[in-house]
């Protein structure tokens, strides 16, 4: 099996889907040399299979504004691949949805699920609508028409979405009621619910916490802690806020966030009240960071940039794909950074990631470093399966355990004979081998 031949034929048959083929390529030069050592894989069409989601639903979603005109958007959801577990992942609610950037994010997740330890094959969807701007009732409209579609082809056993960019507990609520309401069962077919009604304790926080917790273990692999280490984060959503709770507790000192319009800078530390102020800003529907530096006197905005030029420890991106280039990961080496842990999904481009690696910095991708969101998501769908709550330290102990065994994992197939870790391929390695043998258990199908 040759990578080139293989994308080659992919790109023929997807043309323009750059996100989705720079996500499969990434995955291909990791497994390529287990691959072809292992014929039985290779005569289970193992990779073609692998690479072509089961299935890709489109629909519309027709809607009225408050000015009661006819809105319509395009709604989809990629169910990728269950060979280990019913298909799992976001709903991501963006302008830029499409669905190369779907596909990709389905196909990540096939692998970071696979890494959670937990049953769980993945999956993904959303719209190009943008929620931006919009009033709480043309959300409610909005996600009420989404679901009068997908509720067909979703279930408890079968396919359970979640949260992404634009949909958090708001957006979960309106789409459980309406799913409730079609199919009249009470069931743990989304997650991210509301702590009253079937959510799980620390699941807003997890995929942020997650990723702090994983951070950990790398510097530990370097004999450093994360106490009094310089953070730059990116993004100001949930996962943003997430981690900079964590890291917060954790004794480091968290200096940039950031929004489309560009980055707030606070040299005294993003802490206590600013934490609290990035919940009132997104929960405003507005899509810019400047007001923090109106609201808090030590916070610069530094319009138009990203926050990858100011020297740090370590580097945190948590907003969206490719926002980090070749260009910051040198102006991060430059600046004197030691480790670049993705929260967000494919933030790094190839072209960084090389170079990160080449210098040795400590690097993990998303699939391994977020994966405590969808992994407490997991969580959540065994307590609606018992039907029992757990507390909140049992919740956060479980999720600190499966970010301890994701990170040992990615060390036991990444580690190099010189001793770097490379966790792009121990995490692309550990998910193909499970996924994959579990694929030859169940035949051609
Ligand atoms: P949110 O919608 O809560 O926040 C997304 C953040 O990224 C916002 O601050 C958003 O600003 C910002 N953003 C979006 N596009 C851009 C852009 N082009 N430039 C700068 N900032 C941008 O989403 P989440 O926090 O949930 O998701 C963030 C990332 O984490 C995504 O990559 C997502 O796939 C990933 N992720 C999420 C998980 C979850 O459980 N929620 C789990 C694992 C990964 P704005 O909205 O103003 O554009
Ligand atoms: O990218 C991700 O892992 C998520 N958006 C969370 C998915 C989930 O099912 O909790």
């Amino acid at each position: 099996m040759d990578v080139t031949k293989v994308m080659h034929e992919l790109e023929l048959r997807n043309p323009g889907e750059h996100e989705y083929l720079q996500a499969v390529h990434e995955v291909l030069e990791s497994i390529i040399d287990i691959y072809n050592e292992n014929p039985h894989f290779y005569s289970a069409g193992i990779i073609q299979r692998l690479i072509e989601p089961d299935r890709v639903i489109t629909f519309k979603v027709p809607w009225l504004d408050d000015d009661g005109n006819v809105q319509v958007n395009k709604g989809y959801r990629i169910q990728f691949n269950n060979a280990i577990g019913p298909y799992k992942g976001g709903l991501r609610f963006h302008p830029s949805v499409n669905q190369s950037i779907l596909k990709f994010l389905g196909f990540e997740q096939i692998f970071k699920n696979a890494l959670t330890t937990l049953p769980l094959g993945g999956g993904k969807g959303g719209s190009d609508f943008q929620p931006k701007g919009k009033s709480n009732t043309e959300i409610m409209r909005f996600c009420q028409s989404f679901m009068l579609e997908l509720w067909r082809v979703i279930g408890p056993e079968t396919d359970v979405p979640a949260g992404d960019i634009g949909v958090g507990a708001r957006e979960i609520g309106y789409l459980f009621g309406m799913y409730k309401k079609l199919t009249n069962k009470f069931t743990g077919v989304l997650t991210g619910k509301g702590i009253h009604w079937g959510g799980s304790l620390i699941r807003p926080e997890a995929t942020g916490f997650g990723v702090v917790y994983f951070t950990k273990e790398m510097l530990s692999t370097r004999n450093e802690k994360i106490e009094g280490k310089k953070v730059v984060v990116s993004g100001f959503g949930n996962v943003a806020w997430g981690a900079v709770t964590k890291l917060n507790q954790l004794g480091a000192k968290v200096i940039t966030l950031s929004g489309p319009d560009g980055y707030i800078y606070d040299e005294e530390g993003i802490e206590g009240e600013i934490i609290d102020y990035m919940l009132e800003l997104r929960a405003s529907n507005d899509d810019i960071v400047e007001p923090f530096a109106h609201e808090f006197a030590s916070a610069k905005f530094i319009e138009g940039k990203h926050p990858w030029e100011v020297p740090c420890d370590i580097a945190i991106p948590c907003a969206t794909e490719n926002e980090l280039n070749e260009k910051d990961a040198q102006n991060l080496i430059d600046n004197g950074c030691k480790c670049v842990c993705e929260a967000a999904n494919m933030p790094c481009t190839p072209g960084a990631i090389e170079l990160l690696q080449n210098n040795d910095i400590l690097y993990a991708p998303g699939k391994a470093a977020n994966a405590g969101g969808v992994a407490t998501s997991g969580l959540e769908m065994t307590q609606n399966a018992m039907k029992l709550r757990w507390p909140k330290d049992e919740v956060d102990h479980r999720l600190h355990q499966i970010m301890q065994a994701i990170h040992e994992t990615c060390v036991h197939y990444g580690k190099r004979p010189d001793g770097y870790i490379d966790y792009v391929r121990g995490a692309n390695i550990a998910g193909f081998l499970k996924v994959a043998n579990a694929m030859i258990d169940q035949g051609i199908v």
